[in-house]
């Protein structure tokens, strides 16, 4: 095989050095094969069997560097421009100059890399036979194939996921640095550094601040002086710096503490299992250099966690949303919010908690986060919902592409995800929503209503202080598709049959596909059972119109996104039917559910009420 080959050439003429690093290689291997025997595959950070560009002794991390070298690092290496390892260069040292080589080959060679190899260019891997199993035990445990992970390089490329309108979008030239904060907890090693590599090889070096990584407390052994190490011995001193938290404090502290150490113009909170796509960052500082009140949110790819394939959509981005129970969902943009092109900017509603960009001194200004929050959830939407209130815009920008891996966060919730998100939902809540909306929220969740949410004066005093608006404003003007039950209506609350005493259902659905329209036993819940009817004739329901497809008695009616979907006209009057007008065919109901019938006044099951009218 070609690496013993190479050895055995090198050893014609080193033969003494030679025999000491094919017995260290053997002892190396060897104590990898133990390790994995007692510890599970990849428990050793060092030690990336199939990567081999740059293998390190399991024994004592970091001391025996660059022993076992690949071929295509060889020939780099012979044209006498590698410098062993460790990188000694400082970061202002390399980001001053495009053309310097730091050292460490993953860096240095990156753009050459070998497209047969294992994962390049973004693609999956399939397992077979022992190794699947192995695999898969793992993926149970991790969330997340890390036998993959460790076996593909830590420095791939990927395809490039942008519109082809993107590659001749011109950037201004000077652009602000940035910060790319990083918390992580338990995250895997070769996933945590292959988002490091990423961003290092993907990021012009003169925008690249510093990235910061914030250990919340991990309990990895690997993640401590191993990780320590190899950020000290392969990266320019001063581009990687760790942040340890000696007690977990959840991902929101864990940003902040992150923050308060950057010293970039621009600040951008990453997850630990990202890799960023081709030019990625200028989109998002190109939107701060415009308007420096503009929070920017790349566009997320999707990284899938069992062969690590990068994914994503070639003609369609994603929008994102929320409904009354704060659920954040993904749904797409109305046509007038797509400009001209596919790749100008969109406006966005709410974001994800990572992968935005922010001025650093409008994040501080706007109250960086609310730090009464707990581990991580419902701190997004309340970002949102302060930036777009108090005088901020939150934009999508289509050219930056950013792969996420689409796992479950290996965070944990002390005392429970749901208590956690119940506490922090009910922070965001008191203090920017009207009582109006509150009630909405609270018709999910009922133990909420006494929930204690602990101290909220000083977030009430930032509101005062930034002047910000009423939460009505940003369901007018961002948000219009969040429907406000009794807003704009005839009729709303629950539209109970007469008949039978059951009421429409919407089995909490929020997508936009069509899904059936659901009748039962009344308990007047808004959640399941708010229905309206609107000034403008349509029946509605959280996010979605009641609509029919086959225009003919026996038709089963739907529910179905109305933001681009249709728009079917209903007319009703108090206690009696509800009238499609397109058809003039009337809503009924058997015992399957709700069915559409031929008109007749003296059929009971086509009376329906609704809990209050307004004249
Ligand atoms: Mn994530």
């Amino acid at each position: 095989m070609g690496r013993w080959n190479n050895i055995r050439m090198r050893c014609a003429f080193r033969y003494l050095f030679c025999a000491l690093l094919m017995i260290l290689t053997f002892v190396t291997i060897q104590l990898a094969v133990l390790s994995e025997k007692r510890n599970g595959i990849g428990k050793n950070l060092f030690f990336n069997f199939d990567n081999k560009a740059v293998t390190e002794g399991t024994s004592s991390p970091g001391k025996v560097l660059a022993a076992v070298v690949g071929a295509s690092v060889q020939q780099y290496k012979a044209s006498g421009k590698l410098k062993q390892l460790p990188v000694a260069i400082t970061w202002s040292e390399y980001r001053a100059n495009p053309q310097l080589l730091c050292g460490n080959p993953l860096i240095d060679t990156y753009g050459t890399n070998d497209p047969s190899k294992m994962g390049e260019n973004g693609s999956g891997i399939i397992l077979v036979g022992s190794e699947k199993e192995k695999a898969t035990m793992l993926i149970s445990e991790y969330n997340v194939n890390v036998y993959a992970s460790d076996r593909i390089p830590l420095n791939r490329m990927v395809p490039d996921a942008r519109f082809p309108g993107c590659n001749v979008v011109p950037y201004p030239k000077d652009l602000p640095s940035t910060s790319i904060i990083i918390p992580f907890y338990d995250e895997w090693p070769s996933i945590l550094l292959r988002t490091i590599y990423s961003i290092v090889n993907r990021t012009p070096r003169q925008l690249l601040q510093e990235i910061i990584l914030v250990d919340d407390g991990s309990k990895m052994p690997q993640l401590k002086d191993d990780l320590d190490k190899y950020v000290d011995t392969h990266f320019p001193k001063g581009l990687v710096k760790i942040i340890r938290v000696p007690e977990r404090r959840g991902l929101i502290q864990a940003r902040l503490m992150g923050f308060e150490n950057s010293t970039g113009d621009v600040i951008i909170f990453f997850d630990s299992h990202m890799e960023v796509n081709i030019d990625w960052l200028q989109p998002l500082l190109a939107e701060i250099k415009h308007d420096r009140k503009t929070v920017a949110m790349g566009t997320l790819d999707y990284i899938q966690l069992d062969s690590m394939e990068y994914k994503y959509y070639h003609d369609y981005m994603t929008r994102y949303g929320f409904d009354w129970r704060l659920v954040f969902f993904e749904t797409f943009f109305r046509n007038d919010q797509i400009g001209s092109t596919p790749e100008a900017t969109r406006v966005g509603t709410v974001m994800v908690g990572a992968a935005y960009a922010i001025d650093r001194n409008f994040f501080k200004e706007m109250g960086t986060y609310d730090n009464g929050m707990k581990v991580w959830g419902g701190e997004n939407l309340e970002m949102a919902w302060r930036i777009w209130l108090c005088g901020g815009r939150l934009v999508h920008a289509p050219c930056s592409h950013i792969g996420h891996v689409a796992r479950s966060q290996p965070y944990d919730f002390p005392g429970g995800r749901q208590a956690v998100e119940q506490y922090n939902y009910k922070r965001a809540i008191e203090v920017w929503m009207e009582p109006e909306h509150k009630e909405l929220v609270y018709n999910y969740f009922p133990g909420m209503r006494t929930l204690d949410a602990g101290d909220l004066s000083e977030r009430m005093r930032l509101k005062e202080k930034l002047q910000c608006k009423p939460f009505s404003w940003f369901i007018n003007h961002v948000w219009p598709e969040l429907f406000v039950l009794q807003q704009n209506v005839t009729a709303w609350g629950s539209a109970r049959n007469l008949h039978t005493n059951r009421c429409l259902d919407n089995h909490q659905y929020l997508f936009q596909a069509a899904e059936p329209l659901y009748a039962e036993t009344c308990h007047y819940q808004l959640a399941t059972q708010g229905f309206s009817l609107t000034k403008d004739k349509l029946l509605r329901t959280s996010l979605q119109c009641v609509v029919i497809k086959s225009m003919t008695a026996g038709a089963r009616p739907k529910l179905e996104d109305c933001i681009i979907g249709p728009r079917d006209t209903w007319t009703h009057r108090q206690g009696s039917q509800i009238v499609h007008e397109a058809t003039g065919l009337c809503l009924d109901l058997d015992n399957e559910g709700p069915i559409m019938m031929i008109c007749d006044d003296q059929a009971i099951t086509q009376m329906w009420q609704f809990n209050t009218y307004v004249v």
